[in-house]
């Protein structure tokens, strides 16, 4: 469907509610909160499902609009949110209209509304804003700057486009506090984090003049940081950040015995193909697999078979 469509049919809407997707980003509740916002102003009753896993970072900005207890939803409506497995805790039911840029959506709502050109779920989102009510208002623009700016690592990553960068410019023009947002977001660490990290880095294992680079992450080095999962967030990317990495892997020792790797690598290898010698897969650049033993044999297993590949 275009965008005059949904916004049409968010117009007819009432009573409505607003899905998220399982482990929600900023992309996710920014979205959500924001076409939130626009629909009130509208007059319409409308709210976020209560989505268990929001995190401490994410909690301010989505508090306002969460459904109080025994809100009766007429209406359903889910923005970024890929795929019926991606619902969030505690959701099961119809879904009126879907929301996203995920080239990979499976068409489970009745409606979509799909771009998947856009990085972000918030720039289709500043669109449909438009669309219904031809402004943006500040507190709109603070949400869909955090959805844009979470999406895209801060404009760094691949998926980032011109047309990205305009709707950005254009929620700053519209008040959105770019530098908080990005402070918060992207430049402030818990320290349990940061000792992390320090751990991870001191016991970093290199090989092959740095080419491959291995963190191991076991539960011990958790408890000496104070460290839970909250801050775990992308740990995956820091053994890649070593100078002249091509494949690295992370390495994690879990509550049942068993490791948790996951892999990322330059284009010249598949990091899926590696992961499927044990069971696992995922992309191109970025895989992950289990294996049934502790960390230090899961790091031996996962380096045998990064040196075969290299050669
Ligand atoms: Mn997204």
């Amino acid at each position: 469907m275009d965008l005059n469509t949904c916004a049409h049919l968010l117009e007819e809407m009432e009573n409505i509610l607003i899905l998220t997707h399982a482990r929600p980003d900023g992309d996710t509740l920014g979205s959500a909160a924001a076409l939130c916002h626009c629909l009130r102003t509208m007059g319409k009753n409308a709210c976020l499902y209560n989505n268990p896993e929001i995190t401490e970072k994410f909690l301010p900005f989505v508090q306002d609009y969460l459904a109080p207890k025994g809100f009766e939803a007429k209406a359903v409506v889910a923005v970024d949110l890929a795929d019926q497995g991606l619902f969030p805790r505690g959701y099961s039911g119809v879904v009126d209209l879907c929301i996203d840029h995920h080239p990979s959506n499976s068409g489970y709502a009745c409606e979509t509304l799909l771009k998947a050109t856009k990085a972000s779920c918030g720039e289709i989102i500043y669109e449909v804003i438009l669309a219904l009510r031809g402004n943006l208002e500040k507190e709109e623009a603070d949400l869909l700057y955090m959805a844009v700016s979470t999406d895209t690592g801060c404009f760094c990553y691949a998926n980032t486009r011109g047309d990205t960068l305009k709707t950005a410019a254009l929620l700053v023009e519209a008040g959105a506090d770019n530098w908080k947002i990005n402070k918060l977001m992207f430049r402030t660490f818990s320290r349990s984090r940061l000792v992390l990290e320090g751990l991870i880095y001191a016991s970093l294992r290199s090989y092959r003049e740095n080419r491959i680079n291995i963190a191991v992450i076991t539960k011990e080095m958790m408890q000496q940081a104070g460290a839970t999962e909250n801050d775990c967030d992308d740990i995956a990317s820091l053994p890649g950040r070593v100078e002249g990495n091509q494949i690295s892997a992370t390495v994690r020792e879990l509550d049942n015995g068993e490791s948790k790797i996951s892999l990322r690598s330059i284009e010249t290898y598949n990091s899926s193909e590696i992961c499927a010698q044990f069971g696992g897969g995922g992309h191109a650049m970025a895989a992950g697999c289990s294996m049934a033993c502790g960390p230090t044999e899961a790091a031996e297993r996962i380096l045998q078979a990064i040196l075969e590949v290299m050669g």
